[in-house]
């Protein structure tokens, strides 16, 4: 959890394998594009910083975060790519709607991460204001989008390493 005591940009280099060779795809929901475009370019940076090169990452928008079960699943069954990484951002309303996307969406990831045959990384920031997610997508409690960039492929080498023995 992003906490005053986790900034989501921290992470040990040297834990992170060599991510040469991966391929990403990226879902991306266009609903608060501000915070999604920075989440966006922080994960791709991330990546490339660990070695994937920028046209080993495919990137495509959906309209909100309902859909990226959907766009996530697609890129699953493309085979494609050794992840997924799904990218949004839910602020919560004055009404329960924030509650359906996000128990939706966040069951929706879960059940392809688990069915998938490459991992499904969660990128949805679910906040309560416009404050928080900018606090989380490059702000003092770093970017969930690196974050993500880290999981992808450090999932991708766990899978690999199974797959070896
Ligand atoms: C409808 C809706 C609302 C109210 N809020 C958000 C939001 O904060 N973040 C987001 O990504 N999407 C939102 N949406 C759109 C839904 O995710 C979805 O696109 C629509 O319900 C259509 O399925």
């Amino acid at each position: 959890m992003a906490s005053a005591l986790h900034n989501l940009s921290d992470y040990d280099f040297k834990s992170v394998p060599n991510a040469a060779g991966m391929k990403i795809g990226i879902v991306v929901s266009e609903w608060n594009n501000k915070v999604t475009g920075a989440l966006l370019e922080g994960a791709v940076a991330t990546l490339v910083k660990h070695g994937v090169r920028e046209d080993d990452i495919h990137v495509q928008t959906v309209p909100g975060s309902f859909e990226l079960i959907y766009g996530s699943a697609l890129m699953v069954k493309q085979k494609a790519f050794d992840a997924i990484i799904a990218i949004g951002c839910v602020i919560r309303g004055d009404t329960p709607h924030f509650d359906y996307i996000c128990e939706g969406t966040t069951q929706g990831l879960a059940d392809l991460n688990k069915d998938a045959d490459i991992p499904v990384i969660y990128g949805l920031l679910t906040t309560n204001d416009m404050d928080q997610a900018e606090a989380r997508c490059g702000g003092f409690l770093g970017n969930k989008g690196d974050e993500c960039a880290i999981t992808a492929i450090k999932m991708v080498d766990f899978k690999r390493q199974l797959e070896k023995r």
